[in-house]
């Protein structure tokens, strides 16, 4: 392999939730590197139990039972084939790793195809993992001073990370034996040549002991990382206040995900409790938020999607949110590709939030058909490939580390600004029309708005945009336009 830096300015993960590396592999070649998404978090790759009751739900992939490398996406050979194609095309692949506990502590006793996702043998109830190995003495029983062992109260910051989350048998990182065996796992991944890691349940385990985890990892694989690079780490640590534990006991380890910043989003964009656009103009710390360069930032994610929170949002507003978040200089962004389900929501609750992704009647997942549209069919949403979603990454990457300028509001819903002068985005959130003369800082010239269509060949598909000598345009848009937003940058200009 010729060494491959890696690719200037890409800057947006896709979060391709549930899908098999073989169609991970195909769409880093046929799409995501092409179109300059900087990598793909992946479903955790360990050996989980096969959970039949609800029928293979989604997350029993978050009940690990060995670190073996099979699972529902695939084999060891198909993750390994999958993450060195991504890596050729300049896709970073960064792998949600379960490393808190293993099963629920009710999961049984199991061997075969039938009850893990490799025929691993485990005991839960005698915490017996011979696949890894872990033994009773590997978890953290002695430690839980409540008496159903689970965590009962988040106010208590030992129940938080030495009692069962949700039942599930809770590992002791103190111990050199977890630690090795953690850091085993991770270090095969990074040795195939993953770029770096979704930590899941980071609140629920010590700083001290990720810091000791996160120091062992290798460097990354220099066939495609230039020498001594070190894994991204980005730490699943849900924090909007009203705990003692906060983002900031980790976000000195590696980024951490900022749930404030949907939350916040969401709000404004919904006008929720008197939120309106212009507020967004001081988006950034002091909204109580991380620091730009340790957050990492999304408008929805696998778990708040199926309304635990943030998610929930009309399609419209989902993606105004969306290209706020990518044209907004703010923190490392996520945006996330899910699968349809049939949702049936009773008293304000999914009662099918556990349905797992689409797949055959033997539990197996189906493969991502591309129809000639360029969407998925089967049941998959890729969002990903949503146009306005694809030409906001590629205006992330145009923009990249230019500074936010030049912001207008009317002190209502609408706003603009750009950054320095590579790109300008301007949005109507308002019941009424957008009509103004603004500075948008670029050069003059004619740009194709990458909202309503691109640049292709010498013209625009969708609205044009022309912007004077002076560096000022007109813009206009009508509350009723499908996406009341206007985006343009230097390479969608004629
Ligand atoms: C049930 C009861 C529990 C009871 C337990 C006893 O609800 O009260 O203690 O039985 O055995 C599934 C079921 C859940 C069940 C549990 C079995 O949904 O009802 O508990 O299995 O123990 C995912 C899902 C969970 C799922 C879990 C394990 O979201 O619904 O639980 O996988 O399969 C906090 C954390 C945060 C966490 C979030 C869910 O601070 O870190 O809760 N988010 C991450 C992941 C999330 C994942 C986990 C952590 C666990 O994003 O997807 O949970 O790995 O906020
Ligand atoms: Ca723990």
């Amino acid at each position: 392999h010729t060494k491959h830096h890696i690719q200037q300015g890409r800057s947006t993960i896709v979060h391709l939730f549930e899908w098999r590396w073989n169609d991970i592999a195909e769409e880093c070649e046929r799409y995501l590197g092409p179109n300059g998404f900087d990598g793909v978090q992946i479903s955790p790759p360990s050996e989980n139990v096969v959970v039949t009751k609800p029928w293979r739900p989604w997350w029993e992939r978050y009940q690990p039972v060995s670190y073996n490398l099979c699972s529902r996406s695939g084999t060891q050979q198909e993750l390994r084939d999958m993450v060195c194609r991504c890596n050729n095309v300049g896709v970073k692949i960064y792998a949600d790793v379960v490393i808190n506990h293993m099963c629920m502590s009710d999961a049984g006793e199991g061997e075969g195809r039938r009850r893990s996702t490799c025929g691993s043998y485990f005991n839960a109830s005698k915490r017996e993992f011979p696949s890894v190995p872990f033994s009773a003495s590997h978890f953290n029983d002695d430690k839980c001073t409540t008496s159903s062992r689970n965590i009962e109260t988040y106010q208590d910051i030992y129940q938080v990370r030495n009692c069962r989350l949700l039942g599930l048998l809770d590992l002791a990182q103190d111990k050199e034996h977890v630690r090795e065996r953690i850091v085993d796992y991770m270090n095969r991944l990074v040795d195939m040549g993953v770029a770096g890691f979704r930590v899941d349940a980071c609140k629920h385990m010590w700083p001290e002991d990720l810091k000791n985890v996160y120091s062992r990892l290798h460097n990354l694989n220099t066939t495609w990382f230039t020498q001594g690079s070190r894994p991204l780490i980005y730490q699943e640590v849900i924090d909007l206040g009203g705990e003692p534990i906060k983002a900031t006991e980790y976000s000195g380890l590696g980024l951490v995900t900022e749930f404030k910043y949907g939350t916040m989003l969401g709000s404004v964009i919904r006008k929720w409790n008197q939120g309106k656009l212009s507020d967004l103009k001081t988006c950034g710390e002091s909204w109580d938020l991380l620091p730009s360069g340790e957050a990492l930032v999304f408008v929805d994610n696998h778990d708040n999607q199926r309304g635990h929170g943030a998610g929930g949002m009309l399609h419209k507003m989902y993606k105004m949110a969306v290209a706020f978040m990518l044209a907004h200089p703010y923190g490392v962004t996520r945006v996330m590709s899910s699968y349809r389900w049939d949702r049936r929501v009773v008293d304000g609750k999914d009662q099918n939030d556990w349905i797992g992704p689409p797949s055959f009647p033997d539990g197996s997942t189906k493969p991502v058909p591309i129809q000639p549209d360029g969407s998925c069919g089967e049941g998959w949403v890729c969002e990903h490939r949503w146009p306005t979603i694809r030409n906001m990454v590629m205006f992330r990457n145009v923009v990249d580390g230019e500074p936010l300028s030049n912001w207008w509001d009317n002190g209502g819903n609408q706003i603009a600004f750009g950054r320095g002068n590579q790109g300008f985005i301007v949005i109507n959130n308002d019941n009424c029309s957008l009509d103004v003369m603004l500075y948008t800082g670029l050069h003059g010239g004619t740009y194709c708005d990458v909202i309503s269509g691109q640049r292709s060949g010498g013209r625009c598909s969708g609205k044009q945009v022309t912007v004077g000598g002076d560096g000022r345009a007109h813009f206009t848009i009508s509350p009723s336009d499908p996406d009341p937003v206007i985006a343009i940058h230097t390479h969608s200009k004629l």
